[in-house]
């Protein structure tokens, strides 16, 4: 489908109509782009059958440009504007606060056309005496820059990892392709991902490149090379393919999958021990020593096998020398899901269907806990929870904590139910209300502690404070799976885990699919080197049901 590609380029057109001030224009595109965004079919569908203008807001100049699209991946007047006004849209848009009104402001009266530019006027004071900025907005703009900067550069794993297995299983199917491995960040779990690295063996690498080259989510060839390819996606990132030979497909998979960190330290194990450690195996001399797998590298190093998501240089490569290397938690240990929200708050799912798609997850129990402020009748809401019988239901609520670290719901209220997820939802004086929060016997589970979300400002938590409190309390802390959120980040699950407190890795679903998520949990849970009994949803449900009682 090319709907979201068509889209981005009319909207990108509208950007530079508004730039111009063609406002009428700017509408009829925009109109137009949204139009296609919204569109149930396939674009390409509507065009074969010739219908383009029977959708609203296409006339026959825009069916013209959606065709010229289809057909080439470009626009012709696209490039033409970018020409005439060579501003970098894409980045100045994704600074909070700036509008294609503002770009527009800022061309034509700084000259401004790239985020640098905007961050030498801003510090230079030349925004605030711009018509409508002021001082304020000066400065919210200047400490939205670095955030925009990462956003631009990284993506959220979960939003890539479907778009690499894609990738990864069409490379599969081509004929003498023998391994295909997403290697980099992604194989680490790295919450973002600056780019997608694959790695590939297979008898005729230029028929590997050919293809990966042409692909239809190719928006640009970077490099094309015999065994190294560079494209830039449709998805605004870049996809890295390389081609090696079998015999060394674990050194290079070691090398590509990294870090960086973990990379330099075992290259200077190596040459302690006299060898040299490169994608193309481990050498004594001329002598290649390993190569074939990773096990192979690692144990001719004196390492036992590093799980990827712990190649981060922070222990791991000192506790494999001395084999004591953490048994990770995995998905098929997580047997329940604590957290999440039915049609009783803001979910768009019966607590039914919730509980018989988890069934399907191969979850053995869950807990509905709907907002505390939805539920103005108790009792029908914990009859609706026993009317299940898919798979054990607790009786769940959740409740937010107040500026004060009381919580919004008596505790005597509390008590009525089996579960009590406690959680912050704004971000100031954080730590002192989770700490206030844990003094109440009720709580069980602290949601999302720190109530980060992925691409904005990060709140100031103390965790070493939180963690030592919650092992004390007896109260877990939550690793919340909501790919936006990964809160506790992988960081902090490490010091909890050291700090000797118990983890929930939960889903927060509002929604049934959203019940999935929970992978991306485990994920982070094992960046933050979690054993299965330090997650307290991999115990059986009456096991559980002790621990939440006691
Ligand atoms: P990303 O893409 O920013 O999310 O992070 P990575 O870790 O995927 O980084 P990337 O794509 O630049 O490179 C993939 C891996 O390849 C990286 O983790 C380490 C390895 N690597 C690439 N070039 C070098 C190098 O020149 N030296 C070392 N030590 N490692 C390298
Ligand atoms: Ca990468
Ligand atoms: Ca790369
Ligand atoms: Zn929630």
């Amino acid at each position: 489908m090319k709907n979201r590609l068509v889209a981005q380029i009319l909207n990108r057109v509208a950007d530079f109509m508004d730039l111009k001030g063609d406002e009428f224009r700017s509408k009829a595109y925009r109109r137009a782009a949204r139009t296609i965004e919204l569109l149930g079919e396939d674009i390409e569908e509507v065009a074969a059958q010739d219908r383009l203008q029977e959708l609203p807001g296409v006339g026959r100049n825009i069916a013209s440009k959606i065709r010229e699209i289809l057909d080439t991946g470009s626009l012709h007047l696209l490039h033409e504007l970018m020409e005439e006004y060579p501003v970098d849209f894409d980045a100045l848009l994704s600074v909070e606060g700036v509008g294609p009104r503002t770009v527009k402001l800022l061309y034509e009266e700084l000259g401004i056309k790239t985020l640098d530019d905007l961050e030498y006027q801003a510090k230079r004071h030349r925004i605030r005496r711009l018509r409508g900025m002021g001082e304020k907005k000066e400065k919210a703009i200047l400490s939205n820059i670095e955030l925009a900067r990462s956003r631009i550069t990284r993506k959220p794993l979960a939003y890539i990892v479907p778009l690499a297995q894609r990738i990864k299983s069409e490379v599969m199917d081509l004929e003498g392709v023998q391994r295909v491995e997403v290697a980099g960040s992604i194989r680490r779990g790295r919450e973002t991902v600056g780019d997608i690295d694959i790695l590939v063996t297979a008898r005729d690498p230029e028929m590997v490149m050919d293809y990966f080259t042409s692909m239809e989510t190719v928006r640009e060839v970077v490099v094309r090379g015999p065994r190294k390819s560079t494209v830039r996606l449709v998805e605004d990132l870049d996809c890295d393919l390389r081609v090696f030979d079998d015999g060394v497909f674990g050194s290079a998979l070691l090398y590509f999958t990294g870090s960086w960190e973990f990379n330099v330290e075992l290259r200077r194990i190596a040459q302690s021990m006299g060898m040299k450690l490169s994608e193309y195996g481990l050498f004594r001399g001329d002598e290649r020593v390993a190569g074939r797998t990773e096990e192979e590298v690692l144990e001719a190093l004196g390492l036992t096998y590093i799980e990827p998501e712990l190649r981060e240089n922070r222990g791991e490569i000192e506790a494999a020398r001395e084999r004591r290397l953490p048994e990770l938690v995995s998905s098929e240990d997580v047997r329940g899901d604590l957290h999440m929200h039915s049609l009783h708050s803001d979910g768009i799912d019966s607590i039914a269907d919730l509980a018989s798609y988890a069934e399907t997850l191969g979850r053995e129990y869950i807990a509905v806990t709907d907002h505390a402020r939805y539920i103005s009748d108790p009792d029908s809401y914990l009859r609706s929870i026993e009317g299940v019988d898919e798979i054990p239901v607790l009786a769940g609520v959740e409740v937010s904590i107040l500026a004060d670290g009381s919580l919004e719901v008596p505790g005597d209220v509390l008590e009525d139910f089996d579960l009590v997820v406690a959680s912050v939802h704004d971000g100031f004086n954080v730590t002192e209300r989770l700490l206030g929060a844990m003094d109440h016997d009720v709580v069980d589970i602290i949601g999302h502690p720190t109530g980060r979300v992925l691409g904005t400002r990060e709140p100031v938590v103390d965790i070493e404070r939180v963690t030592e409190r919650a092992a004390e309390a007896g109260v877990a802390l939550e690793v919340n799976s909501n790919p936006l959120r990964l809160d506790l980040r992988d960081t902090h699950v490490r010091m909890a885990v050291d700090a000797g407190c118990r983890v929930a890795i939960n889903s927060d679903a509002h929604s049934r699919g959203a019940l999935e998520n929970i992978r991306w949990g485990v994920i982070t849970a094992r960046r933050g080197w979690a054993e299965p009994d330090d997650v307290i949803n991999t115990m059986g449900i009456r096991k559980l049901r002790r621990w939440l009682g006691g």
